[in-house]
C-alpha cells in the first residue's frame, strides 16, 4: 500500500497546473505513471492470491505445519529463502546494469579495478555476514526444536522395525499395532499402525528399532528423526491442530521400505483421554481372556 501511496504522489507531480492544458510531456509522464501504477498494482495483486494460509506458494512448497516446531522450520525456510532473492536480486541487478548500460562502446579500455582493497574486502565480508547470520538463526532453531521437556504430558515409545511401526504408551501399558500397507487392499481397508496424540500438548517420542536403521517422518512435522538400533533417539512436539496424517519410513531400510507407513491421529486433549481409556479396557480384557 505504501507502495502504491508513494507512486500515486509521485504520479501526481507529473499533472500540468490546474487550469492550463497539458502539453505533450505531460501526457506521456502521465501515461507512463499510469502504467507504472498499473504493474505495481498487478504484482501486488499476484503476491495476494497466493498468500492464502492453505497455499504452498508463500511456503515456498512446504507442507502447512502441524506443531509449534514444524512453524519454526517454516520460518527458518522461508527466511532463507528471502534472503537468498534478495542476494539473487543484487547479482542479477548488476549484471543486468553491466550488460545494458556498460555495453563495449569503443576500443578503449576501461578503468580497471583489481587489486582494488575496498572491493576485494566487501565481497569478502558480505558472503561471511551472510553465512554467520544463516549459521545463527539456523542453530538457535535447531536447539528449540531438539528441546526435550523434563515433564511431557505424553510419552510414546516408538519402535520402528522392518517393516512397520509399534507404538507403546508406558503411562497407560496402551500398545498400538499394525500391518504394512497392503498394496491390494484400497486405502479404507488398511490396517497401519495407529499413534495418536493430543492437540496442544507436548508429546515425547523415544525411538528405537531392533533391527536397521528406520527414520520417522510425518511431513506435516516438518521434521524427521533417524531410528537406529541400539542408540535410542528422542524428540518432542506440540501439535497445534486436530487432524488425520499419513506418516512414513525416510530411510531405505529394506524391500518393504516404501510401505512402512503408519496414521498419525491429532484429537483434542479430552478426545485422547477417552481413545487411551478405551484402549487399556479393550487390551486389558483381551489380555484376560487369553490368559
Ligand atoms: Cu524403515
Amino acid at each position: 500500500m505504501t507502495l502504491i501511496h508513494r507512486q500515486a504522489a509521485s504520479g501526481g507531480r507529473d499533472r500540468a497546473p490546474r487550469g492550463t492544458a497539458p502539453s505533450g510531456t505531460a501526457k506521456r509522464s502521465r501515461r507512463r505513471a499510469n502504467a507504472l501504477r498499473g504493474g505495481v498494482l498487478a504484482v501486488l495483486l499476484l503476491c495476494l492470491a497466493g498468500c492464502s494460509p492453505n497455499d504452498t506458494f508463500t511456503r515456498f512448497g512446504f507442507p502447512n505445519p502441524v506443531t509449534d516446531q514444524g512453524k519454526i522450520t517454516l520460518s527458518l525456510w522461508q527466511g532463507s529463502w528471502i534472503a537468498g532473492l534478495l542476494v539473487g536480486a543484487v547479482v542479477w541487478g548488476k549484471i543486468l546494469w553491466s550488460v545494458i548500460f556498460h555495453r563495449k562502446r569503443g576500443n578503449k579500455l576501461p578503468p580497471q579495478v583489481r587489486y582494488n582493497m575496498p572491493i576485494e574486502i566487501l565481497y569478502t565480508v558480505v558472503p561471511f555476514v551472510l553465512i554467520a547470520v544463516l549459521f545463527y538463526y539456523t542453530a538457535k532453531d535447531e536447539n528449540t526444536i531438539d528441546a526435550i521437556p523434563k515433564n511431557p504430558a505424553v510419552t510414546v515409545n516408538v519402535v520402528g522395525f522392518q517393516w512397520s511401526w509399534q507404538f507403546n504408551y508406558p503411562s497407560s501399558g496402551v500398545t498400538e499395532d499394525g500391518e504394512m500397507w497392503n498394496p491390494s487392499l484400497p486405502a479404507s481397508q488398511q490396517h497401519l499402525p495407529l499413534l495418536e496424540i493430543p492437540e496442544g500438548e507436548t508429546v515425547l517420542s523415544n525411538l528405537t528399532s531392533p533391527d536397521v536403521i528406520h527414520a520417522m517422518w510425518v511431513p506435516e512435522f516438518l521434521f524427521k528423526r533417524d531410528v537406529i538400533p541400539g542408540h535410542p533417539n528422542h524428540f518432542s512436539i506440540t501439535a497445534t491442530k486436530t487432524g488425520t496424517f499419513i506418516g512414513h519410513c525416510s530411510e531405505l531400510c529394506g524391500v518393504y521400505h516404501s510401505r512402512m507407513l503408519f496414521t498419525l491421529k491429532i484429537v483434542t486433549p479430552s478426545q485422547f483421554n477417552t481413545w487411551i481409556a478405551q484402549q487399556k479396557a479393550l487390551q486389558s480384557s483381551a489380555a484376560g481372556s487369553t490368559t
